[in-house]
């Protein structure tokens, strides 16, 4: 049996096949891994598959299968899932864009509990080379939207992880597109994954082959995953909406504190400064402790519920997430101030349009921020 098993998937990979087989190689040797290649075709029409043909004939761990149906890199790699002897895969590129090197620090990953461990290069250590404009625009798009799912998971769409046989072995796969592991992270069983930062460099020799087709795939599979989670209420996704949820109901009870407050101070109290004679002073010192009373309630609320942990917060002293809060908070009563002002003074719309948008909109700035930095895990 194999320590685990390397999955490449390649097409058209004749100028790197070889060198990608032996530095995969070199890395067992040297990190005394026994491990297994899994080269995984679709049927290129260069010199790929007789290379690998060639090289199999000494090399009894290597493996490889063409596919001449369904082409994909995404199906490729799921196929591979299917054919790999032992319990670990690992995922990677043919053209070097990921180094072998950290082969032995992956499988170390899994080895000490993780489920999924990510090469991952949105994080501090990683980082991407040469790589053009555009590609990098589009990526960060990507790796947002796969973010709205993970929050947790700086690199949700990259090419290069580990995963556990069990993870991937029940799970309704539905390989589509480039991003095979944003599906194995909404659809696979999976409670600890770890991110390991590495350098991802640009192929130097072979062919690209993405599209303008990926990137709608790539919105098609975020949807299938987030309605996936619907239905399956043990996936990670679900608990990110369970979070979502809670935070909105949260915030209801924010609006009952405030309002109450508010007119508990201003009908009850009769603030008895003389200036609180004039309507709008009275109502403004009303006002600043009925929102403070409101924030204090939702961080609660928040802190003891919503985000409620057995981990460790980054932020390990309450104190620390209030302030947090408490600054994210005025940020977003500001986002609902400048929108409401702006579309109802500049653009005509209705104001109570316009404060139902900016609401939204802090709603989000609010949860989103928070749930990164505020209630963030620490590592
Ligand atoms: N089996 C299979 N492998 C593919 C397919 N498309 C790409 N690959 C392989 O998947 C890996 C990543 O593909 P790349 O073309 O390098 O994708 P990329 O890294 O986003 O783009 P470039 O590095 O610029 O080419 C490489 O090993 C490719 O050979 C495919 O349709 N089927
Ligand atoms: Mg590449």
């Amino acid at each position: 049996m194999y320590d685990l098993t390397v999955i490449i998937p390649t097409f058209k990979e004749e100028s790197n096949i070889g060198t990608i087989i032996e530095s995969v190689d070199a890395v067992f040797s040297q990190n005394a891994i026994t491990g297994e290649i899994l080269v995984v075709d679709d049927n290129s029409p260069d010199r790929t598959i007789e290379l690998i043909r060639e090289l199999k004939k000494t090399k009894p761990h290597l493996s490889f299968l063409v596919r001449t149906e369904d082409p994909g890199l995404s199906q490729s790699v799921v196929e591979g899932f299917r054919r790999a002897r032992s319990d670990i895969f690992l995922v990677m590129d043919a053209d070097f864009s990921h180094p072998p090197a950290l082969i032995p620090v992956m499988l170390g990953g899994i080895r000490a509990g993780n489920d999924l461990v990510i090469g991952s290069r949105y994080m501090e250590g990683g980082g991407i080379k040469k790589w053009p404009l555009k590609r990098r625009v589009i990526s960060l798009g990507a790796t947002f939207l796969g973010r709205l799912l993970f929050p947790e998971i700086h690199d949700p769409v990259s090419g290069f992880f580990a995963v556990k046989r069990s993870v991937v072995e029940h799970a309704p796969l539905r390989p589509r597109g480039y991003k095979i592991l944003l599906e194995v992270l909404g659809k696979g069983s999976w409670k600890k994954a770890l991110e390991v930062p590495f350098e991802f460099i640009d192929r130097a020799t072979g062919s690209s082959k993405l599209g303008s087709r990926t990137i709608i795939e790539y919105a098609e599979q975020v949807i299938d995953n987030a309605r996936f989670s619907w239905n399956h209420h043990e996936s990670v996704v679900w608990q990110e909406w369970e979070k979502l949820f809670k935070f909105g109901v949260v915030g209801l009870s924010g609006i009952l504190v405030n309002e109450g407050v508010l007119i508990y101070l201003k009908e009850y109290v009769h603030l008895s400064l003389p200036i609180a004679n004039i309507p709008l002073i009275g109502l403004s010192i009303a006002s600043i402790p009925a929102i403070e009373l409101s924030i204090l309630n939702n961080f609660i609320w928040n802190d003891f519920w919503t985000f409620k942990t057995d981990q460790q917060h980054a932020m390990p002293h309450w104190w620390q997430r209030f302030l947090s809060f408490q600054v994210i908070s005025i940020g977003g009563a500001a986002i609902n101030f400048v929108i409401l002002i702006a579309l109802a003074g500049f653009f005509g719309v209705d104001y109570r349009i316009a404060d139902l948008l900016g609401i939204l909109v802090a709603f989000a700035w609010n949860f989103w921020v928070n749930r990164r930095v505020t209630w963030k895990k620490s590592e």
